[in-house]
């Protein structure tokens, strides 16, 4: 699928500014891909749909990992998890994408997942940089990405959790795992 028409699906499944933020991982994703040697074309696929269903109702998330058998776990912490594994299988399912790397990289954009692949850290980190993001610490993070793609995903990834346990917010196990296996590798 050419880059016009994957933006033209995911317009309509997005509010303006969500796809003001889809166009920035993109653009960074491509530049991830040449600074790493990854295939910019799963680069730019990836990033353009990995918040396909963020704006799904919650009920038909929730129907989806239960009828596709996805972890239940999900179904315990936080619905902002949800919308990166039905969007790798409402992406293959409506819009007909069918490359596996790229699912993948969908599927764990947010929890991310032991064993991370060149194209899913790409896609992880594109989300947390991308021009539109202003977290404390995220220049920190593009700075770093210019580097070593490995520190700045460990780096992004334990500022999510900080993040999340500054607000007493539980952290899906996955992200503790994505964390230990990247820290482990530094
Ligand atoms: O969809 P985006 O906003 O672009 O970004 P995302 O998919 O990376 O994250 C979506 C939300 O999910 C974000 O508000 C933080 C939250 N989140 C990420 N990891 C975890 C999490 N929430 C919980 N409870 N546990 C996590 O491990
Ligand atoms: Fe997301
Ligand atoms: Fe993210
Ligand atoms: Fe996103």
């Amino acid at each position: 699928m050419d880059r016009e028409t994957a933006l033209a699906v995911v317009k309509e499944q997005l509010t303006d500014h969500r796809y003001v933020h889809t166009v920035g991982v993109m653009e960074t994703a491509i530049k991830l891909a040449d600074r790493y040697g990854a295939d910019r074309k799963k680069a730019e696929l990836a990033a353009i749909f990995h918040d396909y269903a963020k704006f799904r109702p919650k009920d038909e998330m929730k129907s989806i990992i239960e009828e596709q058998h996805m972890e239940k776990a999900l179904l315990e912490f936080n619905s902002e998890l949800w919308h990166a594994p039905v969007g790798a299988y409402l992406v293959e399912k409506e819009a007909g994408i069918k490359d596996p790397e790229i699912l993948d990289a969908i599927r764990y954009h947010t929890s991310g997942r032991v064993g991370m692949t060149l194209l899913d850290k790409i896609i992880y980190l594109a989300d947390y940089i991308e021009p539109g993001r202003h977290f404390p610490g995220v220049d920190e993070v593009r700075e770093m990405a210019k580097m070593n793609l490995d520190q700045a995903l460990v780096q992004s990834v334990k500022n999510t959790i900080v993040f999340l346990m500054k607000k007493n917010q539980p952290v899906y196990p996955d992200t503790f795992y994505t964390y230990n296996d990247l820290a482990n590798k530094l």
